[in-house]
């Protein structure tokens, strides 16, 4: 082996162990709903060495990348024996994104890639492109992975290169490492993205969140969150869908929306983390947004807190695609604890990390949004005047402390 090309080896080897070991760190203050860390959790650059070089020096004397990693984002997420683990989306230098898992001691620095990226066979025709993994642990003894899988549209015109199909392919698992394929979900609506399992069975049948869209970009009529059922997950088929959360005028999810990750069960009902879309001058922003849902009637939103609960932010805001902010995995511990994963600009992943007890009080105690500004300034003003009067017995006390 020539030194010139140990020497870069050694140097490549550095750099990759200096970013895995790379401790994470809360920021300074957050807003008391959550809190961001200072280095995202997985970047591309966290892609092992022996996917991406061929580490022979006579067949790669340059010791070149021959296989570049553009992105590693949008990712589910469970905890699995002990371990954090994420189930990415990489995207190549070809577009072309794959599944891949990563794992940590602590959900907030450490990932770690496992030794292969996931292989699971196609179903009714090869995939040509397949992405965010959303994970249930289904109450039928399961883990089900639910993703997009995008094949080029049939029908488009001659020459039009991008037309393209999205539906919901499902594959399933015991132990992340072997994935049976099954068959994609059958809805009535024409293109299916960002569809979640619950993780209970309801009246004895699956139940799926969809998100039932007209055209691959646009959501059109569609749109909502959908909510369904399917006797089986072999050949999962929804047949009705009904909308439980739809896009309204003037919010932060007017273009579109997406359930995020499954819902993770409370006393008080399920939360819920989705993203919700509008366009704007520079295009399309998606942001974070929460809901609760009954404990027993999923159809029926309780809880509608306004406004975004996560906004892409700094240098979150810049990537392939900008402006963006998107999540299909979070954990809850049995204490209590919340690690919220998310991506910022189709490009890396990030966590946040809060509780329980805190998305509850936020959910509950967010006013909604008001659909005007007149109301907008209303609800700021009703806060307003009770900080008065927490303002006024906080003086009295102190008066009357003082004598
Ligand atoms: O580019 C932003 C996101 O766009 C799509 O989400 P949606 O279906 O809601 O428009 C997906 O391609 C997603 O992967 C991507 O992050």
């Amino acid at each position: 082996m020539t030194s010139t090309f140990k020497n870069r080896f050694a140097q490549l080897q550095n750099h990759h162990e200096t970013l895995i070991n790379k401790k994470n760190e809360k920021e300074a203050l957050g807003n008391g709903v959550f809190d961001r860390y200072k280095n995202p959790v997985v970047t591309a650059a966290h892609i092992p060495l022996n996917w991406r070089f061929d580490l022979n020096e006579n067949s790669n004397p340059f010791l070149m990348e021959r296989i570049a990693v553009n992105a590693a984002f949008n990712a589910g997420a469970i905890k699995f024996e002990g371990k954090y683990i994420l189930v990415l989306r990489v995207e190549g230098a070809d577009r072309k994104s794959f599944f891949a898992v990563a794992q940590s001691d602590n959900g907030v620095d450490g990932f770690e890639f496992w030794s292969n990226p996931v292989v699971f066979d196609s179903k009714e025709g090869e995939d040509t492109n397949v992405y965010d993994m959303r994970l249930t642990q289904h109450e039928d003894g399961y883990i089900y992975g639910l993703f997009c899988t995008e094949k080029k549209d049939p029908t488009a015109p001659v020459g039009d290169m991008s037309a393209a199909v999205a539906q919901c392919g499902i594959v399933r698992t015991k132990d992340l490492k072997t994935w049976e394929r099954l068959a994609d979900l059958k809805t009535p609506s024409a293109q299916q993205r960002n569809v979640v399992l619950h993780p209970e069975f309801v009246d004895g049948q699956y139940a799926f969140y969809t998100r039932p869209q007209d055209s691959f970009i646009e959501a059109g009529k569609g749109g909502g969150i959908g909510f369904g059922l399917s006797k089986t997950m072999e050949n999962a088929t929804v047949d009705k869908e009904h909308v439980l959360y739809s896009k309204e005028y003037h919010t932060v999810y007017e273009g579109k929306m997406g359930q995020g990750p499954g819902p993770i069960k409370t006393e008080n009902g399920w939360l819920h983390l989705a993203h919700g879309v509008r366009n704007t001058a520079a295009g399309l922003r998606y942001v974070l947004y929460m809901f609760m849902t009954d404990l027993h009637d999923l159809m029926k939103v309780t809880h509608k807190p306004g406004g975004y609960f996560i906004a892409p932010e700094g240098a979150e805001r810049v990537g392939d695609v900008s402006n963006v902010v998107f999540s299909n995995g979070w954990i809850a511990d049995d204490n209590g604890d919340v690690f919220i994963y998310y991506a910022s600009s189709d490009t890396r992943m990030h966590v946040a990390t809060t509780t329980i007890d805190q998305l509850l009080d936020y959910c509950t105690n967010t006013p909604e949004d008001g659909l005007s500004s007149a109301n907008s300034v209303k609800t700021i003003n009703k806060l307003i005047e009770k900080n008065v009067l927490v303002h006024n017995t906080v003086n009295e006390q102190l008066l009357s402390n003082s004598n």
